[in-house]
């Protein structure tokens, strides 16, 4: 036990209980070397205590308790796992647990009767039809009444008949290149392939382009590479079984409908009707169906045109044409849709661990509990590491005296899967106090995978996020015999770094896009966030995404089977990721990274854009002067960058105890940075696109679970090289002009956070 003299320091508070525990934790465990003598030493050995706290068998516990039945937002029976996953963090003992609630507009199935498609001959015969239920492979998981029902949410009610075309993935290209070819979707059933982009992207390019109703599918090429017979998909592997069907849903954009930039209180006035919603196309007006591939087969194999472009061909075994039409002249496709939008209770279940030093400062870590059906690997596979995460933090503090320097914020967010609702009300409602108080938000969605651990996160995070994936044992036995024995070894074997050759040790950290919670948080608000998961190399998705067969089962025994090493490894990251930012007395964000990956990745990126304007486009000229402009202050940004990372580090020096610097420089420091990434946020940077304020990350327009980097300089860009008048061409270089200068002000802003005076 020390006596040393720390006690006027903020942090040294927490060093005082930190060398009380170093005493004790030497005397039980001899790994232990015999002197901690810095700080970070300490620190370091708790984080130890914590990653071996983490227990694999209650995450497996925590997730059989969470998916006992179907769980859609807005249901009574979410409303329980609401409840189940509230008592499970009071017994673990996390402080001051509550529910946040919001009145949303919600979608749902008739489960009575549920959606189909038939295939009609010209005597009014049906040739087909399906019966819209996926049947019940594991009998003892799956059987719930209503548990099968393939649906999507918001998509248009009704029952259309009509001609059917086959658009590929659907994405803004597939149906450009429809089009060339002569094919028009207007007034046809579409069908689309899932895949590639946000399925309500798909939705939107169809109804625009006129179609009256949209037929979603996966593909076997994607969904069950090995074969479709039943030795070859689940429940025998991962791979998706003929029945099988992947529900989500079709709203465009993020938050309740009829709320956008306000939060959606029972006594808050709607800033939307449902009439704009559709008008602004918001909410699809046509019907839209997910149908399984083996109902596909039997709609797709009978149509007639065209055999489709070679890259557009599918795994099913035949050759895919594009129609219009059936070989059978006179038959048609019938398309019947029920759904209702209700506006329903919603609730977010949140959870502290009070910081000893810095309260007002949250370390926020997330993840969304509501799902298409059992959910036990979107979300619930996060949803009960987030549990035992808060456990093991719990347990910790227990074992050891220690308590975090900055309060450590838990989430459990509902109505994700109807359009990330429950926490962009959160953010909408608290806004201004996040703005202040956030630090960090850690978000985890879904572990699907065993083969490696993926992270999408902004340049300041890489290198703390790399330091901490070195810090976790590997979970998978087979890649520490081949002495990988991190998970980061497979991570950046599997992810090699691209986009970052002077940081040879980064694996690939592409920037955060839609998808998931953490979008608001980085969008919206400007907070660093990470955003990370295990995930198959190949493919960012899974088979089995949003399907009936989402139950215990598939990770017990087919991807996590040892123990649930790989849910445990994920929750050790992130225990150790959130400790890492409670405690270090400067938060560890490296601004100096952030500089320099802007200068000589994002800017020369934008450079590049820009340079080929030179003689075709005069209208460019102030967008050039005003791109040399950005380019110095992101050169000085770089180097005051430097100057304030020189100082930490000298902060940092071992056996530093930051008795004999000021504690103020260090709180200081570690305020501004705080502040730093919010520099980027300007509210009116997309008038047309209110809720995507950041001026360097926001998602893109083409797939909504994609990002885009500087999108209204890009954007600029593509207006002025389509204009078709000068006085466009004029327009669209003035706009680009300002973009730019936006995003320099953002940058200006970042340089002099670090300056006392302004
Ligand atoms: C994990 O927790 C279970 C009880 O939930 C316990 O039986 C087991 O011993 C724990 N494992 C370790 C390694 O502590
Ligand atoms: C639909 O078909 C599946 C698979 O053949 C079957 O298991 C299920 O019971 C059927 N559902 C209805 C409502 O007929
Ligand atoms: C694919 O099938 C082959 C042959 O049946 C089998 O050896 C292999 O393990 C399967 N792979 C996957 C990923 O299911
Ligand atoms: C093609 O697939 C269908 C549906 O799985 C099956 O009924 C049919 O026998 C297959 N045809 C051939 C030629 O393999
Ligand atoms: C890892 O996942 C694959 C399927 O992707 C599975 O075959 C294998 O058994 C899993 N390994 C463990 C240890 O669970
Ligand atoms: C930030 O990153 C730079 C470049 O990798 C490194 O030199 C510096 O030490 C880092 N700063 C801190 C405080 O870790
Ligand atoms: C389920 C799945 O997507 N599996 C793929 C994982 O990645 C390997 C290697 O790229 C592929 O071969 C699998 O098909």
């Amino acid at each position: 036990m020390t006596t040393r003299p720390l006690a006027l320091l903020g942090f040294a508070v927490v060093a005082i209980v930190c060398f009380s525990f170093a005493g004790k934790y030497h005397n039980k465990h001899a790994s232990v070397p015999a002197k901690l003598k810095t700080f970070d030493d300490i620190r370091l050995s708790i984080g130890d205590h914590l990653i071996k706290s983490v227990n694999g068998t209650n995450i497996r516990q925590n997730l059989r308790a969470i998916t006992p039945e179907p769980h859609v937002a807005g249901t009574a029976a979410n409303a329980r796992v609401a409840d189940t996953i509230s008592r499970i963090w009071k017994a673990n003992g996390l402080e001051n647990v509550h529910f946040v609630e919001y009145d949303v507009l919600l979608s749902y199935p008739d489960y009575k009767a549920p959606n189909h498609v038939s295939v009609i001959d010209g005597a009014g015969k049906t040739v087909f039809k399906s019966n819209g239920t996926s049947p019940v492979i594991l009998p003892s998981e799956q059987s719930a009444p209503g548990a099968g029902v393939q649906w999507v949410a918001y998509a248009g009610a009704g029952t259309v008949q009509g001609e059917p075309v086959y658009a590929h993935y659907g994405r803004q290209q597939d149906f450009e290149r429809l089009e060339k070819l002569g094919i028009s979707v207007k007034g046809r059933v579409v069908i689309i392939r899932y895949g590639f982009c946000f399925r309500g992207d798909k939705v939107a390019f169809a109804q625009k382009a006129g179609a009256i109703a949209v037929v979603l599918f996966s593909d076997p090429a994607e969904v069950a590479k090995n074969g479709t017979d039943f030795s070859h998909t689940y429940p025998s592997s991962e791979w998706l079984p003929s029945g099988g069907v992947q529900r989500g849903s079709v709203m465009h954009g993020n938050g309740d409908p009829l709320t956008p930039l306000v939060p959606s209180k029972a006594d808050v006035y709607p800033t939307r009707t449902i009439e704009e919603a559709y008008n602004q196309h918001v909410l699809p007006r046509i019907p839209v169906l997910p149908i399984s591939y083996g109902d596909a087969y039997e709609v797709l194999s009978r149509l007639n045109g065209r055999p489709v472009p070679s890259d557009w061909q599918g795994g099913l075994n035949f050759t895919y044409r594009l129609g219009p039409g059936f070989k059978d002249a006179e038959t048609t496709i019938k398309v019947d849709v029920r759904s209702t939008l209700t506006k329903r209770k919603i609730r977010n279940v949140v959870g502290y661990i009070k910081g000893a030093v810095e309260p007002d400062q949250y370390v926020i870590l997330g993840n969304h509990y509501d799902a298409w059906v059992y959910g036990a690997l979107d979300p619930n596979s996060g949803t009960s590491t987030l549990a035992e995460v808060g456990r093991a933090l719990v347990q910790t503090m227990k074992d050891t005296q220690w308590r975090p320097a900055r309060t450590i914020m838990f989430c459990n967010w509902d109505a994700e899967e109807h359009g990330i609702i429950g926490s962009t009300e959160f953010l909408e409602e608290f806004e201004k106090q996040l703005t202040d108080r956030a630090v960090v938000y850690l978000n985890v969605d879904t572990i699907h995978s065993n083969m490696s651990f993926a992270a999408s996160t902004i340049p300041s995070l890489f290198q703390i996020v790399v330091d901490t994936a070195k810090r976790i044992p590997n979970p998978m036995i087979s890649e520490v015999e081949r002495a990988r024995k991190t998970v980061y070894d497979t991570w950046v074997r599997a992810f090699p770094g691209t986009k970052t050759p002077t940081y040879p040790d980064f694996p690939d950290m592409p920037v955060p896009g839609g998808g998931s919670d953490h979008a608001g948080f980085l969008n919206f608000l400007g907070i660093p966030v990470v955003d990370f998961r295990y995930r198959n190399t190949s493919w960012s998705e899974y088979p089995l995404y949003h399907s009936l067969y989402e139950t215990p089962f598939i990770s017990e025994h087919i991807f996590d089977t040892n123990d649930f090493a790989v849910h445990k490894a994920v929750g050790q990251f992130w225990a150790e990721l959130a400790r890492t930012f409670a405690d270090q007395p400067i938060i560890p964000l490296n601004v100096s990274i952030l500089a320099e990956q802007l200068l000589n990745n994002y800017v020369h990126d934008l450079k590049g854009a820009i340079d080929p304007l030179k003689h075709r486009y005069p209208e460019a000229e102030d967008a050039r002067l005003q791109l040399s402009h950005l380019i110095k202050h992101c050169q000085h940004f770089v180097h005051r960058a430097r100057q304030v990372e020189s100082e930490i580090a000298a902060l940092k020096q071992p056996n530093h105890d930051f008795v004999t610097n000021p504690d103020q420089r260090i709180s200081q420091l570690s305020r501004r940075l705080m502040k730093v990434e919010r520099c980027f946020i300007n509210p009116n940077a997309r008038p047309d696109a209110p809720s995507k304020r950041h001026l360097l990350y926001s998602i893109s327009d083409k797939d909504s679970y994609a990002s885009s980097v500087m999108s209204s300089v890009y954007d600029s860009i593509s207006d002025l090289v389509n204009a078709k008048t000068t006085r466009d061409k004029v327009a669209a270089g003035r706009s680009l002009a300002s973009a730019i200068s936006l995003v320099q002000l953002g940058v200006q802003c970042a340089v002099k956070t670090f300056d006392a005076a302004i």
